[in-house]
């Protein structure tokens, strides 16, 4: 049987010629600074966005931890959207490891509104905690991949500079929003203090995601690194896999957000079914059954016994997620597939 795996695009392995990268790679003790390949990715990705500096990180989750345990002082405030990754998926790490309280902002359809923000930021008072951080994501996962528009991105970050407060992405899927026209690379992370992409979700590395910041700041974040004992050692086995993927996979990246609208057009006007927001704007493709007959946990096992992997998503709400590993053949099955149990 057809195995179609959208539960996410984390789950993507490594080609043959990435595999044939990783295994040619130089390497040395990174710890120590010495590891020449990694250093040539954490190179590439400076240049690529037009930052000072960047440093490899085992994950997006620690990526995000580093940077915000960089800039913080406990009990200062997180100010982040209710529906953000941080706020949902980190296991209330700023809390646990930098003493941060988290105020979410409610940000509709995943873009944050300005205003709002500004009125969260707290005034000079002796009993009040103080605005640290702003953190933002994009694109933004949990509303269905919506690209953030440039003018709004600007307009965060400088509230946050004006304010005298540190601004931090998490841009995870950042390489979408680039292949979907939401910007530039460069002009997507101007003005943060500090910004997270990963090389394993739709780039399609194993592993590891990359901090971006000026070069004082990544000297800092380096020191946090090490302390949340994700200091690694001849790891250029892994930054050539994200050389090979920045290199092989970012030209491609739109035929995944090609084929999330495929999944999208395959279930359109089914009763009670709504794809959020439809047409799905990048790789993610939300769908709302709660307006439908269908239980989302039965339709997830209907789906599974046929091949097709979705994630349940929240009350009512299944996900899936186009990525490297799966082709146009696998994505008009699963259309199918997906077609025919909501049908039912
Ligand atoms: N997201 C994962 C799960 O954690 C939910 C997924 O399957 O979508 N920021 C964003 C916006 C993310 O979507 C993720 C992963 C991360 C950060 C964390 O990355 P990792 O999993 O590498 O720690």
């Amino acid at each position: 049987m057809r195995i179609v795996d959208l539960r996410s695009d984390t789950i993507t392995k490594p080609t043959p010629e990435m595999r044939a990268a990783m295994a040619a790679a130089e390497v040395g003790d990174d710890v120590f600074e010495d590891d020449p390949t990694v250093i040539r990715l954490e190179d590439k990705i400076a240049k690529l966005f037009r930052v000072e500096a960047s440093l490899f990180v085992p994950s997006g989750t620690m990526g995000n931890q580093v940077c915000l345990h960089t800039h913080a002082h406990p009990g200062d405030e997180l100010i982040c959207d209710d529906e953000s990754h941080i706020d949902w998926y980190e296991v209330g790490a700023p809390a646990a490891l930098s003493g941060l309280q988290v105020r979410p902002v409610h940000a509709p359809g995943g873009v944050p509104d300005p205003a709002k923000i500004k009125a969260a930021i707290r005034p000079e008072n002796i009993h009040h905690p103080k605005t640290g951080i702003i953190a933002m994501e994009n694109t933004h996962l949990r509303s269905g991949g919506v690209v953030v528009p440039l003018e709004i991105i600007k307009q965060v970050v400088a509230l946050a500079a004006e304010h005298g407060i540190k601004s931090h992405l998490d841009g995870a899927r950042l390489w979408n929003a680039y292949a979907a026209g939401g910007g530039s690379l460069p002009d997507m992370v101007r003005g943060f203090d500090s910004v997270s992409v990963c090389l394993s979700k739709g780039l399609g590395a194993p592993i590891g995601s990359m901090i971006l910041g000026t070069r004082e700041f990544i000297h800092r974040a380096r020191r946090t690194r090490k302390m949340f004992g994700g200091g690694m050692r001849q790891v250029g086995i892994l930054a050539a896999a994200g050389i090979w993927a920045i290199d092989n996979q970012l030209p491609k990246m739109a035929e995944d957000h090609r084929r999330a609208r495929t999944l999208a057009d395959a279930i359109r006007g089914i009763d009670g079914v709504r794809v959020i927001p439809d047409p799905p704007p990048t790789n993610i493709l939300v769908v709302d059954l709660s307006a439908s007959k269908h239980d989302p946990n039965v339709v997830l096992k209907s789906l599974d016994a046929k091949g097709v992997r979705m994630l349940g998503f929240g009350p009512g709400r299944i996900r899936a997620v186009t990525h490297c590993d799966v082709n146009d053949e696998d994505v008009e099955y699963a259309a199918g597939v997906l077609h025919e149990v909501l049908v039912k």
